[in-house]
Formats: C-alpha cells, structure tokens, sequence
C-alpha cells in the first residue's frame, strides 16, 4: 500500500504532465517513468555511438576531400549526440559505466539499423537520407517530450541530424544528376538495401508495442511508431522521385481516401532478429565498441590519476 504522501506526489506529478511542465532531474518522479527514461535515452544514446562504425567504415575511401571533411564531422557529430544522451540519462542516477556495461555485455539495445553493413560509397549517401531522415522524424517530436534534459538535448541533435539528411541526399543527387551509369546502379542498390531497415528504426507496430501506451501518457512519446513511419514514407516518396531513384516496394501507392501513402507488408521476423542480436553485424558491431573501450583503459586511467593528483591538499 502506498502511502498517502506517494498519492500525493503521484498526483501532482500526473498534473504537471497533463500541463504539459517539464518535469527535471531533482523532481519526484514514479521509479517507472525514471526506468523507462534511462532505458530509451541510453539506449539513443548507444545508437549514436555504434551509428558512428557504419559510414565510419567509409572515412579513408571517401571519394573527394570535401567529402572526407564532411563525413569526418558527421561522424564526430554523432559521437557528440551520444555524449549529450549520456549525460541526460545520468541525471537520472544511472552511472556512464553502468550504461556501457550494459551494451558491452549485449543486455542493452541500440538501433536495428546500424547493423545493416555500408557496402559502397552510395550507402553514406543514403544513410544521410533515410537513415537520418527517419531519425529526425523519430525525433522532432522528443524535443517536446516531458522530460527536461532529454527534451533540451534533441534541440541540438535534431538541428545536427537535419544537415546530416541534407548533406546525405545532396551526395545522392550528384551522383543520380551528374554521375555515370554505374554510380546511379551504385545508389538504386544502396536504396534497395537501405529502404526497408529504414522503416524498422520507428519500432513494432503500434498493436505490438509493449511500451507506446504509457510512454505516450507520461509524454516522453508524442507521436507512435506508425504514425511517425506513415509521415516517413510519404516524405520520402517526393524525395525519391526528385533524386529519380525507386522505392523497392510494388505496393507503395497513394491512397486518395486516406489521403496517405499505403505500402507493402515489414518483415517483423527479420526486424526481431537484428534486435535480438542476429544481424548481418551485429557481432561485428559489439566487437568494435567493447575493442574501444579496452583500448580507451589507459586514458581514463590517466584522467582519474590526474584528477587525484590535483585533488591532493597541496603541501607546504
Ligand atoms: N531497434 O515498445 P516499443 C540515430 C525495441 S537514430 C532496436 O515500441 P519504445 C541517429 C524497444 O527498445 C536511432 N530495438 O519501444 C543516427 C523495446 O525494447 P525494450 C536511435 C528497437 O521505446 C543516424 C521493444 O523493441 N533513435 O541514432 C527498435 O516505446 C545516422 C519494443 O518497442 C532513438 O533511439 C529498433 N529500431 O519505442 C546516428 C530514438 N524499435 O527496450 C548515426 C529514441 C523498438 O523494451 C548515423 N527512441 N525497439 O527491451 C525512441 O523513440 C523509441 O525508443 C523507439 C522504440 C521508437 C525506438
């Protein structure tokens, strides 16, 4: 039985997300709201890391040197978003190295998507597009999500992530525009590749996600996961037709009553095997981060003993 003083802090904790306040690290908040935030912002958080290996991968065979300078800073803008995730999620008293543990030892999630493996150049190009493109649409709406820190912290991303989708469509357009044949095949397979993990990234449809429901009434989820994927597909049609490019679906069609596009049917067996760790890289993927880490011992070692040097009482 909870207590009356719980009730009441239950209470006007549910008052303030109905007034749409903020709610900040050092307010009460249900252990449940607290569980669910770290566990979606850490695992954001992870997804911006481990987002970093697959155009990473792409960095020494960058085709020109302004393409190199700016995947160099898209790459480091992402390992950027992961350190705001981190410290959101910290706020709310779940230490760095727990989070890290957790996705070194496979027992937290990042996104499906980065699992997928960035086999020519034209793949970069389409993870600025889609990839982006679905992260922005996933994440527009979190900036308002009820969760201050968390909220606060996709302002920046968000801005970030849409000059990532940019730069990403504009690479396609000059090799769909002012490319050869073979570099327009290049970017018709990487869309191939590409266009139904893309769609996987807003999550199971909303009948089969355990955490939609409550997410949305805490307003940490504004939008569920197949509205959002709806918004996506139909942006992305316009785009597709711009860049000349087909989108690999047969039952991609306008619907006039719906006023939206329909499209074919996910495969949700493939979407549950990336997530449970069966992926085309994902071992491949886990390697490298637990790889860094190791290697990373002796800088952190380094910090810590500088900062106790510095925190000794200075003698006489
Ligand atoms: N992959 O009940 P729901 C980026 C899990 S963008 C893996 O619907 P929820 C930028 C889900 O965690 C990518 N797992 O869950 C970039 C849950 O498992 P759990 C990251 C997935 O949380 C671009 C279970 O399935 N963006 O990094 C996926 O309400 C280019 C049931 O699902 C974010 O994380 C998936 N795709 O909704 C970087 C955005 N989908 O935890 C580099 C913030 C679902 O109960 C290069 N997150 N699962 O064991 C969200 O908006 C939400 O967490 C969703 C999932 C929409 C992802």
């Amino acid at each position: 039985l909870r207590s009356a003083q719980e009730l009441q802090l239950q209470q006007r904790f549910d008052a303030r997300i109905d007034a749409g306040e903020f709610i900040e690290a050092r307010d009460w908040m249900p252990e449940n709201y607290r569980k669910t935030l770290v566990r979606q912002i850490s695992q954001h958080a992870h997804s911006e890391i481990v987002g970093m290996l697959p155009e990473g991968n792409w960095i020494t065979r960058a085709p020109t040197l302004k393409r190199k300078a700016i995947l160099l800073a898209k790459v480091q803008d992402e390992g950027g978003h992961g350190l705001y995730l981190y410290s959101a999620a910290e706020t709310l008293g779940t230490s760095r190295d727990e989070m890290l543990a957790a996705l070194h030892s496979g027992r937290a999630k990042y996104s499906s998507i980065f699992n997928y493996p960035t086999l020519t150049w034209a793949d970069v190009g389409v993870i600025g597009w889609l990839v982006d493109g679905a992260a922005i649409m996933n994440q527009v709406p979190i900036c308002r999500c009820s969760y201050g820190p968390y909220a606060r912290a996709m302002v920046r991303i968000c801005r970030e992530e849409s000059f990532h989708q940019r730069q990403g469509y504009e690479a396609l357009l000059t090799m769909m525009q002012r490319g050869t044949d073979a570099q327009r095949a290049m970017v018709q397979d990487a869309v191939n590749r590409w266009w139904w993990p893309s769609l996987m990234m807003f999550g199971p449809p909303d009948e089969l996600s355990p955490n939609t429901a409550q997410s949305m009434r805490w307003g940490i989820k504004r939008i569920s996961n197949d509205e959002l994927r709806q918004k996506f597909v139909d942006a992305a049609v316009q785009q597709a037709q711009v860049l000349g490019v087909q989108l690999p679906d047969p039952d991609l069609k306008w619907n006039e009553e719906r006023g939206q596009h329909d499209f074919g049917a996910i495969d949700w067996d493939e979407f549950w095997r990336v997530v449970g760790g069966d992926g085309p890289c994902n071992r491949e993927r886990l390697a490298a981060r637990v790889k860094a880490w190791d290697d990373g011992a002796w800088v952190r070692e380094a910090a810590l003993a500088h900062a106790a040097k510095h925190a000794e009482p200075q003698r006489a």
